[in-house]
C-alpha cells in the first residue's frame, strides 16, 4: 500500500473534494434511490426482494451521512482539543435506518419520495438485520452512550469488535431454547466503511527479553510473537439534527501475510495455512454470557485485541497531530473502559508508552493512571473476571510483567498507608493467590484509573460499602456515581412516532434534546380530552404489539387487557419465576372461580439465556409450559394470556415498549446494577411494578411513590435476611404460595415428564436461594392486585402513565453523558462547519 503514491493526494488542488451538498428534499432522494438500485444493484421491478430497496435506500442515506462526517473529523482536529475513547467488547446499535433518517431530519423526504414510487418504508426499513453485537443492558448503554455523544456534539470514538456472528437466534422447540448462529454480515454492511489504512499488528504469544536502547538504557521488547492484524470498520454515528457525525470504529481479525516458516520448511504447508485462519477467529464470534465469566483463552485474545489495536490507534493520531511527544497526551485524551472487559488496556497502554515509544515506567504510569477510567456494571461475584497468571503469561506475556510491576509498586503503597496490615495487602492484591493464581481485572482497573464508577445511586453506594471497600478507603475521590440513561431518539421518538406527534403539538418539541421539558406534560394529565388521545395512542401501540405477539408466539392478546411485560436476560436475580409464580396463582384463582372484579391480563416474557445457564433454560421451558396449559384451558378465556417471545432483541423492544402497560422489574433488590430496559418502559408510559433495585429507586423518586407499585424487600433486608431464611416456613404460612408450589410440585405443567421441573422448585424451597423468590412473594402478588385495581380505573390509569412518562426526563442519556463530561472527560463541545 505504502509503496503506491497517491494520486489524489499529490494532486495540486484540493478540488477533487469539492463537491456540491446532496439534495435532502423526496425528490432528489428517489432518484439517488432509483440510481442505486438500478445501477449499482441491477435491480428492476420484477425483483422480489425488500433487501435491494433497502441496500440502495441505505447507500443514498450513507452518502449524506459521508459528507457531514468528514466536516465533523476535520472540526475536531481543527479544534485540537481534547476526546474520550469509549472502550467496549459490545456495541448492541440495532438498526441504522430509521434512527439514520431521523436524525438527518429526512425521515418525512424519504417516506414521501418512495411512497412516490408505489414503495413502503415501514415495509423496507424492516428488511434491514439487527446487529446483535451485545449481550443485553452493556451493549445497549454503549450504543445509547453513542447517540448522546453525537447529540451533544462531543468528540467520542467508540471502539469494539466487529464480530462475524452476533448474539445467537433463540428459537423456541417444544418449550425449550435453541441456539442458532446469526451470521449478520452474509449480505454485507452497507453502513461500514472498510479502513484498511489504518490497519495495526496486534501481538500475542513470544516471550521478552532485555536489551540496551540506543540511548543505552535498558529496555524490554516482546519478541517471537504471533501477530494478527487488526483491520478498523467504521459506522457512522450521526448526532440528532446537529450535522456531526461521530464514528464507531470496529477491529476484525485478520491473517498476516507472513507463513511460519519452521512449518512452512517442515513441510506443513496446509497447517501454517490453516494457522493462518485461526487468527481470523478472534473476532468470529461474540461470546454469548451475561453476568457470568468462563475463561476462556479466545475471550482473553479478543479483550487484548481490543486494547492493543484501539490504543495504537490513538497513539498513531496522537503523532500525526502532535509528534512523537506525550507530554500534553493525558491532558487530551482519555479512555472510558466498558466494565473489565477491556482493563488490560491499562497494561497495554503502558507497554506501547515504554516498550514501543521509549517512556520510562513513572512517565508512562502518571498518563495511564490521569486517561483511564472504570465503569462497572455488576456487583455479582460470579461476574468478575478473573484470569488464570498462567494464560496471561502463555498469551501475553509482556502484559503480565507490567501486571507484577503495577501490583508491587501498588502493594507498596498500601503497605506505607497501613503498616503490617498483610490482610489488607492480601485482599487488594491485583493477584488472587491460591492453587491456580489470578489476575483480578477489576482491581487491576481501579488502580490504573482516576475515575471509578457506578451505573446507578444504590450500585455506586453497594460498591464502595462491599466489593471496592478497601480501595474507597484509600482513594475516595476517585468513586462516583453515573445513573444510566437511554436515548429519547430511538426510544421515544423513533419507536413511537403516535406518541412523538402528541408531544410535539402539546410541549413543543425541544424535549427530543431537552427531555425534562417532559414534565410540561403534569399539567395535560387533568385534561380529559388529552388522557383520550393519550389512550388512543397507547391502545394503537397494543395493538401493534399484538400482531407482533400473535405472529411470533401464537396467542391472542386483547387490547383491552392490562399489558403486563418482562423481557430482558434471563437471569435468576431477575426473578422471571417469581413472575411465573404470580401467573401460576392468577391461573389458581380463576379455576378456583375467584374471578370477581378482575382485571383481564396479558403476560409478555422474552429473554435469552446464556447457552450454558441450565437453570435459565428451564426457566424457559417452565414458562412456556405454563403458558401452554393456561392458554388452552378455556377457563382463562377473556381473563389470562401468557407469552414467551422469542428472539427478544433491540427491534423487538421498538415495538413492545411503547405497547406495555406494565413494566416488570422484580430483581432482588442490591443485584440489577441498574436496569435501562425500566427506562424505556417508563417513558412510553408504561407505570412500573419493581424492588428497590438499581434505577428502579431513582424512577420512583422521580414519578412518585403513587405511580409506582411497589414490593419486596430492601437490599440491607436481603443481605440480614440471609442468616434466618426459611422458604418452607414461608410457603406453608402462605396458603396462596403453598397453591402455587402444589400445583408446580404436582406436575401439573410437566405431565409424562416427572421431574422436569424438580430444579427449579428446589430452588425456591432452598434455604440458601440467593434470590430469596418466596421471602418477596406475597409482596408482590398484592403489588399485582393494586396494579390490577389501579388499571380497572381507566382515567386513574392514564394519569399514571402521563406522569411516568412527564418524569422520565432525568433518564436521558444525554443527562448521563453530561455528567461523565463535566466530572469525568473535560471535553469541549464541537460543532463541525455547516454544509
Ligand atoms: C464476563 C462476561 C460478562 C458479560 C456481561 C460479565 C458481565 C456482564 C454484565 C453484567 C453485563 C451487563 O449487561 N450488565 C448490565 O449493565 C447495564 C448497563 O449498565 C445495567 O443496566 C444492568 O443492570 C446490568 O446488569
Amino acid at each position: 500500500m505504502s509503496s503506491l503514491t497517491n494520486p489524489i493526494k499529490n494532486h495540486p488542488n484540493d478540488h477533487v473534494f469539492d463537491l456540491p451538498p446532496l439534495p435532502m428534499d423526496a425528490e432528489g432522494l428517489a432518484r439517488d434511490f432509483k440510481r442505486y438500485y438500478a445501477h449499482t444493484f441491477g435491480r428492476d421491478r420484477d425483483c422480489q426482494s425488500a433487501y435491494y430497496p433497502y441496500k440502495a435506500l441505505a447507500i443514498t442515506l450513507r452518502d449524506r451521512l459521508m459528507e457531514r462526517w468528514k466536516r465533523t473529523r476535520q472540526a475536531y482536529d481543527d479544534a485540537g482539543g481534547k476526546r474520550a475513547y469509549y472502550l467496549s467488547l459490545e456495541f448492541l446499535m440495532g438498526r441504522t435506518l430509521s434512527n439514520a433518517m431521523l436524525n438527518l431530519d429526512i425521515d418525512n423526504a424519504v417516506e414521501t419520495g418512495l411512497y412516490d414510487l408505489g414503495l413502503l418504508l415501514e415495509e423496507i426499513a424492516s428488511s434491514e438485520p439487527d446487529p446483535g453485537l451485545g449481550n443485553g443492558g452493556l451493549g445497549r448503554l454503549a450504543a445509547c452512550f453513542l447517540d448522546s455523544c453525537a447529540t451533544l456534539q462531543l468528540p467520542v470514538r467508540g471502539y469494539g469488535l466487529r464480530y462475524e456472528y452476533g448474539m445467537f437466534r433463540q428459537l423456541i422447540e417444544g418449550g425449550e431454547q435453541v441456539e442458532e448462529p446469526d451470521h449478520w454480515l452474509r449480505d454485507g454492511n452497507p453502513w461500514e466503511l472498510e479502513r484498511p489504512e489504518f490497519t495495526q499488528r496486534i501481538q500475542f504469544g513470544g516471550r521478552t527479553e532485555s536489551y540496551r536502547d540506543h540511548a543505552g538504557r535498558m529496555a524490554v521488547r516482546w519478541v517471537d510473537t504471533h501477530d494478527v492484524l487488526a483491520v478498523p470498520y467504521d459506522i457512522p454515528v450521526p448526532g440528532y439534527r446537529n450535522e456531526t457525525v461521530n464514528t464507531l470504529r470496529l477491529w476484525k481479525a485478520a491473517a498476516t501475510d507472513e507463513f511460519d516458516l519452521d512449518e512452512f520448511n517442515a513441510g506443513s504447508y496446509p497447517e501454517s495455512v490453516a494457522q493462518k485462519n485461526a487468527a481470523e477467529h478472534i473476532t468470529m464470534v461474540l461470546y454469548p454470557n451475561d453476568a457470568s465469566e468462563n475463561g476462556k483463552e479466545l475471550r482473553l485474545r479478543q479483550q487484548f485485541f481490543l486494547a492493543s489495536a484501539s490504543i495504537k490507534d490513538v497513539l498513531r493520531d496522537w503523532i500525526r497531530l502532535h509528534g512523537p511527544d506525550f507530554t500534553r497526551f493525558a491532558e487530551l485524551n482519555c479512555f472510558q473502559l466498558n466494565d473489565t472487559h477491556p482493563a488490560v488496556s491499562v497494561a497495554e497502554l503502558m507497554r506501547q508508552l515504554m516498550d514501543e515509544h521509549h517512556l520510562e515506567w513513572e512517565a508512562a504510569w502518571n498518563i495511564a493512571r490521569q486517561t483511564m477510567a472504570y465503569t462497572n456494571h455488576t456487583l455479582l461475584p460470579e461476574a468478575l473476571e478473573r484470569w488464570p497468571v498462567r494464560l496471561f503469561r502463555q498469551l501475553l506475556p509482556r502484559i503480565l510483567e507490567i501486571i507484577f510491576e503495577i501490583n508491587a509498586r501498588f502493594l507498596a503503597e498500601v503497605a506505607l498507608r497501613w503498616p503490617g496490615d498483610t490482610d489488607r495487602q492480601r485482599r487488594m492484591s491485583l493477584i488472587e493467590e491460591g492453587y491456580e493464581p489470578q489476575v483480578r481485572m477489576a482491581y487491576l482497573a481501579i488502580v490504573g484509573s482516576y475515575s471509578v464508577n457506578g451505573v446507578a445511586a444504590l450500585h455506586s453506594e453497594l460498591l464502595i460499602e462491599g466489593l471496592f471497600r478497601d480501595f474507597h478507603e484509600l482513594w475516595p475521590e476517585k468513586f462516583n456515581n453515573k445513573t444510566n440513561g437511554v436515548t429519547p431518539r430511538r426510544w421515544l421518538s423513533m419507536c413511537n412516532p403516535e406518541l412523538h406527534g402528541l408531544l410535539n403539538e402539546t410541549i413543543g418539541s425541544g424535549w427530543v434534546r431537552n427531555l425534562e421539558e417532559l414534565a410540561k406534560l403534569v399539567p395535560f394529565a387533568e385534561d380529559a380530552a388529552f388522557r383520550e388521545r393519550w389512550h388512543g395512542i397507547k391502545q394503537a401501540n397494543k395493538a401493534r404489539l399484538a400482531e407482533v405477539v400473535a405472529q411470533l408466539c401464537r396467542v391472542e392478546f386483547p387490547v383491552d387487557a392490562l399489558f403486563d411485560v418482562q423481557v430482558k436476560r434471563i437471569h435468576e436475580y431477575k426473578r422471571q419465576l417469581l413472575n411465573i409464580l404470580h401467573v401460576i396463582h392468577l391461573y389458581n384463582r380463576i379455576k378456583r372461580g375467584d374471578t370477581e372484579s378482575w382485571t383481564p391480563r396479558c403476560v409478555l416474557i422474552g429473554g435469552k439465556a446464556a447457552p450454558g445457564y441450565v437453570m435459565a433454560k428451564q426457566i424457559i421451558q417452565l414458562i412456556n409450559r405454563v403458558a401452554c396449559v393456561v392458554n388452552k384451558d378455556p377457563a382463562t378465556a377473556g381473563l389470562l394470556r401468557v407469552a414467551f417471545v422469542p428472539d427478544y432483541r433491540v427491534s423487538l423492544m421498538e415495538v413492545i415498549a411503547p405497547g406495555t402497560d406494565l413494566s416488570e422489574q422484580i430483581s432482588t433488590a442490591g443485584k440489577e446494577a441498574s436496569g435501562t430496559g425500566n427506562m424505556k418502559f417508563m417513558m412510553n408510559g408504561a407505570v412500573t411494578i419493581g424492588t428497590l433495585d438499581g434505577a428502579n429507586i431513582e424512577i420512583r423518586d422521580q414519578v412518585g411513590a403513587d405511580n409506582f407499585f411497589l414490593f419486596g424487600l430492601t437490599a440491607a433486608g436481603v443481605e440480614s435476611r440471609r442468616h434466618h431464611y426459611d422458604p418452607n416456613g414461608i410457603i406453608a404460612n402462605d396458603p396462596e404460595l403453598m397453591d402455587v408450589m402444589n400445583l408446580l410440585e404436582s406436575g401439573h405443567f410437566n405431565q409424562f415428564e416427572g421431574g422436569l421441573f424438580d430444579a427449579v422448585i428446589m430452588s425456591i424451597r432452598n434455604p440458601h436461594d440467593p434470590w430469596m423468590t418466596a421471602a418477596d412473594f406475597h409482596g408482590y402478588i398484592e403489588a399485582q392486585e393494586c396494579a390490577a385495581a389501579a388499571y380497572r380505573d381507566r382515567e386513574r390509569w392514564l394519569r399514571m402513565s402521563v406522569f411516568n412518562t412527564a418524569h422520565s426526563g432525568y433518564f436521558s442519556s444525554d443527562r448521563t453523558i453530561g455528567e461523565y463530561n463535566e466530572t469525568i472527560w473535560h471535553l469541549t463541545p464541537t460543532p463541525p462547519a455547516s454544509l
